[in-house]
């Protein structure tokens, strides 16, 4: 005889299909709501034809990328990969959205974790010095893809090994199985408040959440081969580095840290 609380029936199944997301979507990030049980990448399925807030989520990404040709793994089923359609205006700095999708992703974390979240230049959101979420931001033809993965409920045996910083799910954090519908749908309405933020005041306007999130502050790095401390990420999401005394602005690059 089944028991009452077995997972048995499909609606039981934890699942990003439009069915059970589109239900709780609040803004207009995720409308349209595009999915696909398997893809390549989430990234390749958005293009300029479509509207500002367009997503594309998929269960499983054969070929999910990460920054300079790297790859996102993530067991099917197990996390969310999601990648929303941006149409920021010509005169704005790109790489300022990984930020942006950075903040709302740490937000989102802590709504679900109550744990706090960091952000690690340029683009790794960070529980507990782990890297829970990675977000790439892609121009292309006049729009940005923002993709965003953040690990869900993958056991410590499903996330990659050996990576630096090492990888966490939500899960391996605080031991919670989760409906990942919910933490994605508030993601997106995370996304949508950051940017129509960064759009009205630019980075500045997000700073509060960003400086008491900066992960690398004070700490000992080396980016692209030049050693020092780092001040922290300034408010054009450059990462300032004191090396040897004299500060340094990097725009974008590498970087490795000490504990
Ligand atoms: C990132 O790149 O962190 C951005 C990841 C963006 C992934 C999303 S998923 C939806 C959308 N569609 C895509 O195809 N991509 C986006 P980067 O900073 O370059 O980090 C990549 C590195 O993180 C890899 O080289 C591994 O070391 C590590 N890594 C790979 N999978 C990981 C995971 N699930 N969790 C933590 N670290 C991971």
């Amino acid at each position: 005889m089944p028991c009452a609380w077995s997972r048995s029936t499909a609606a039981d199944v934890d699942s990003l299909a439009p069915e059970a997301v589109e239900p709780l979507l609040a803004g207009r990030f995720g409308r349209p709501y595009l999915y696909m049980e398997a893809c390549e990448s989430t990234q390749a399925l958005l293009d300029p034809s479509q509207t500002e807030g367009a997503v594309a989520v998929s269960e499983e990404q054969t070929a999910g990328r990460g920054r300079r040709g790297r790859r996102w793994e993530a067991p099917r089923g197990s996390a969310i990969l999601c990648s929303t359609l941006l149409r920021p205006p010509a005169a704005r700095r790109v790489p300022e959205l990984s930020l942006v999708g950075g903040v709302a992703v740490a937000n989102a974390v802590e709504a679900t974790l109550a744990l706090s979240a960091q952000i690690k230049w340029p683009n790794d959101v960070m529980v507990n010095r782990q890297k829970v979420a990675g977000v790439l931001a892609e121009l292309r033809d006049g729009v940005v893809v923002l993709g965003m993965g953040v690990n869900v409920n993958q056991t410590r045996s499903q996330l990659p090994a050996g990576t630096h910083p090492p990888a966490a799910s939500l899960r391996t954090i605080d031991g919670v199985e989760r409906d990942r519908a919910p933490v994605l749908a508030g993601l997106l309405a995370e996304l949508e408040r950051q940017y129509e933020r960064w759009l009205d005041g630019g980075l500045d306007a997000l700073y509060v959440d960003i400086g008491p999130r900066d992960f690398l502050r004070r700490r000992r790095v080396v980016v692209d081969g030049a050693a020092g401390i780092a001040v922290g990420i300034d408010r054009h999401g450059r990462l300032e580095i004191d090396v040897g005394g004299e500060r340094r602005v990097v725009e974008s690059g590498e970087v490795s840290y000490e504990r």
